[in-house]
């Protein structure tokens, strides 16, 4: 169903007029069209609650500083704000800008965790940039703890129906709305949101031509599971490591490797050259803040280890030496094991068992996973994928993301192949998503880079990509600090990781890209 303006109609009286006066009014021509007007548009399975012009900068109140994927931010440009519900639950947004202002592009942007929120960092990035600007809380709401236990499709919504039922109504009512021809559809998102770009990406090849994804766990089911082991391990032994033993394991193996990339600065520019080297750690005597103890080197050792079933089986390739292991609290591993597989809010964790609950959530929530190799479909459409994620992120184990990465190069036919479609970034010193004593701004998920240059600018980078044909290279990351760049450093495509070169250790400029074994 179409929605109750004309604009094709509308659009030809407007030639007729231009005829008639000056040319400095033309640009009365390119109206809005009708925001309130969609109040009233009729699409299947759609439910448009609100419809609102919004003025430049005028969204939000000002909100505080900090990381931008974690602020509201205003757009600088006024755009048309419409809020709905597809089907019974899949909450969406769409922002459209002006009809002067709309580059012909669509932009989503996932959301992290457990879902439930809207991503408004990306939206208002978007609506600068003259994109449409869609986003889903993929069918519940966070405020809904046992939102698992409801309607029988907010699984699914949540694993993979959601953000493609997005991409379709989005489409459509954007067609309308311009009444243009869509040009290109990116999308971006990290963690959880980055999970939902892969999947996109894997079984809806024809919804985006771009994908840039950060911190996005392929094998989600495996990692849910380490999630719950590691939460179980260090509840069933309370007080084993304090936060300064888990620090001093963690910069005895950055110790070990720091060096490699040419300058000792407390970063590993590639951890997988790092040993863990616990056992020099083990206490001659008493403890102290310096040493650990027997236990401790012992029950430390599991969390960088395999993590392994009841019957011996590694599951995963475990953490990287330099990794902070995590000591937050997962709320999306009790809640999958307890709601989704147990079908109970009251799960208190002592059944657990890697080799049986995993392949039981595989069952109930087949669609989790999102570790398809071949993207060939993707691909044949010119579809481009960028992949980032930081070494050192606590939750996203980097082997899993780099061994996707791998993966999907060895179904293409080769690093030389996978290169015509894909990029991953490995950020050093980044935890998840941001953070960490690494650059961590560069315009991927959450807000732009320090310019809107494929260099500093990874969603610019996708966009060159795929509209110019210019294949991203080495990038410039930025590390923020009361919102100015106190030091740049320079990102290598996988599997090149930077080599310091001498200079400023705090300049990009003074790092070149260089291959493990020492090559260009
Ligand atoms: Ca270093």
């Amino acid at each position: 169903m179409k929605i109750p303006f004309a604009p094709k109609s509308r659009f030809s009286l407007a030639v007729v007029v231009l005829a008639s006066v000056p040319l400095s009014s033309t640009m009365a021509l390119a109206q809005n069209p009708s925001c309130a007007a969609l109040l009233k548009a009729n699409y299947a399975d759609v439910t448009i609650t609100a419809a609102d012009e919004v003025a430049a900068g005028k969204l939000w109140a000002d909100e505080p500083a900090g990381p931008a994927f974690q602020r509201r931010i205003s757009p600088k440009h006024a755009f048309c704000r419409i809020q709905g519900v597809i089907e019974r639950e899949i909450g969406f947004e769409l922002w459209l800008p002006t009809a002067q202002e709309w580059n012909g592009k669509f932009l989503a942007g996932g959301v992290g965790g457990d879902a439930g929120t809207y991503n408004y960092a990306d939206l208002p990035r978007g609506i600068d940039r003259g994109y449409a600007a869609a986003t889903t809380d993929t069918g519940h709401k966070a405020a809904d703890g046992n939102w698992m236990l409801g309607d029988a499709m907010r699984l699914p919504n949540f694993e993979y129906r959601a953000h493609h039922q997005l991409a379709v109504k989005s489409k459509q009512i954007i067609a309308d709305y311009y009444s243009g021809k869509l040009q290109h559809a990116y999308f971006v998102g990290c963690s959880g949101g980055g999970r939902q770009g892969l999947k996109e990406m894997q079984k809806f090849p024809e919804d985006y031509d771009g994908i840039l994804v950060g911190a996005a766990g392929p094998k989600t089911p495996e990692m849910t599971t380490r999630r719950m082991w590691e939460l179980l391990l260090r509840d069933n032994n309370p007080g084993v490591m304090s936060p300064q033993d888990w620090t001093l394991v963690q910069q005895n193996a950055i110790q070990s490797c720091d060096a490699i990339d040419g300058v000792k600065d407390g970063i590993a520019e590639n951890p997988r050259q790092c040993s863990l080297n616990i056992d020099a750690l083990a206490c001659k005597s008493d403890k102290t803040a310096q040493c650990l103890t027997t236990r401790q080197i012992a029950f430390a050792r599991r969390f960088y280890e395999p993590m392994l079933d009841e019957n011996g089986k590694a599951i995963d390739s475990g953490l990287l030496p330099g990794v902070l292991v995590d000591s937050g609290r997962s709320r999306l591993a009790p809640a999958t094991f307890g709601q989704a597989l147990r079908k109970t809010a009251e799960w208190d964790g002592k059944d657990f068992s890697v080799k049986n609950d995993l392949p039981a959530i595989r069952r109930v929530m087949p669609d989790l996973a999102a570790d398809q190799m071949d993207i060939s479909a993707f691909v044949k459409r010119g579809g481009k994928f960028i992949q980032y994620s930081g070494w050192m992120d606590p939750a996203v184990p980097a082997n899993m993301v780099v061994e996707y990465h791998d993966a999907v190069a060895e179904a293409a036919g080769g690093r030389g192949k996978a290169a015509e479609f894909a990029r991953l970034y490995m950020i050093p010193g980044m935890y998840h998503c941001a953070g960490g004593p690494g650059a961590d701004r560069f315009g991927g998920a959450g807000g732009d880079g320090t310019s809107l240059d494929a260099q500093h600018d990874l969603l610019t980078a996708l966009e060159q990509w795929i509209e110019h044909g210019k294949a991203p290279g080495s990038i410039i990351a930025a590390k923020m600090a009361q919102d100015k760049v106190v030091r740049t450093h320079l990102v290598c495509p996988y599997p090149q990781s930077a080599h310091f070169l001498g200079g400023d250790p705090d300049v990009a400029s003074s790092y070149e890209c260089r291959n493990s074994d020492g090559g260009k």
